[in-house]
């Protein structure tokens, strides 16, 4: 039997970063543990994504560099709108993975400016503790364990990468495909109700085994949403397996 874990509550309670008591409480107020992840490659797509499932998730998770028609005001300026119109925070995927003074750039310049809109980001930890200094205004998820086949993340770099994650103060969080310290909220991809994998190395997991074995705290659904017939109804599926699922997880 799995040992219990602590509640949205409970972790509430005990976290300093204004982020991670953001994503708590949007989790508590809509009952959702559901990150979207919109790897569509068009303004007009990202945007009709975020319309629909915008209500049901947490968190919006994008990777900016992937639109075609990216334009600073016609893409991120109602991205904003719609985060504020359906309260979800943005999450930019940028694994960053460089010394520090280069990830700053990254982060600040460029034409995407993910500085300027991002609520939090993802980031290796590959560069070392003062890679992460940079990341001052926003929180850093931190890639613990990737999720596919054959992925370099073995234990004793998980191991070495969540000192670096659990030290530093702009660190909310992890991505992992296992468990970590509760002190970090777990962020969990590779979560599919109908696929085991995607041919590319991608390796699924349904809800249900995250909470139960990972006790993860939010999932994170890309193409079982955005390439859904129906993108809305899709959401609303994995936001109540989702939710039963953690709340199952609560019970000793
Ligand atoms: O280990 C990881 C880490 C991440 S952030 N495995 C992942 O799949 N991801 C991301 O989650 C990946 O970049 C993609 O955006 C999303 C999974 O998409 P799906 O379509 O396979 O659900």
């Amino acid at each position: 039997e799995e040992k219990t874990r602590s509640s949205y509550e409970q972790k509430l309670q005990q976290t300093q970063h204004s982020v991670s008591k953001k994503l708590l409480e949007t989790a508590l107020a809509k009952k959702s543990n559901l990150i979207a992840s919109a790897d569509v490659t068009t303004t007009q797509e990202l945007l009709a994504l975020a319309e629909k499932v915008g209500p049901h998730v947490i968190a919006l998770k994008t990777h900016i560099d992937i639109i075609s028609d990216f334009d600073y005001e016609k893409t991120i300026v109602p991205l904003k709108a719609l985060a504020e119109k359906h309260q979800f925070l943005l999450m930019e995927d940028r694994k960053f993975a460089d010394i520090g003074n280069t990830q700053e750039l990254q982060f600040t310049s460029g034409v995407f400016k993910i500085t300027d809109w991002a609520d939090f980001v993802t980031s290796q930890v590959i560069g070392g503790f003062e890679s992460l200094d940079c990341f001052k205004n926003v929180g850093v998820v931190a890639i613990v364990g990737m999720s596919s086949k054959g992925a370099l993340t073995t234990s004793s770099y998980r191991e070495e990468a969540l000192k670096v994650a659990l030290s530093h103060p702009n660190v909310i969080g992890g991505v992992s495909q296992n468990q970590i310290p509760e002190d970090l909220l777990l962020f969990t991809p590779g979560v599919n109700l109908a696929d085991s994998g995607d041919g590319k190395g991608q390796q699924y997991n349904t809800p249900d085994h995250v909470f139960k074995m990972l006790h993860t705290d939010f999932i994170i659904v890309g193409r079982g949403i955005y390439k859904s017939e129906d993108p809305e109804t899709a959401a609303v599926t994995y936001k109540n397996e989702g939710w039963n699922a953690y709340v199952n997880s609560l019970q000793k």
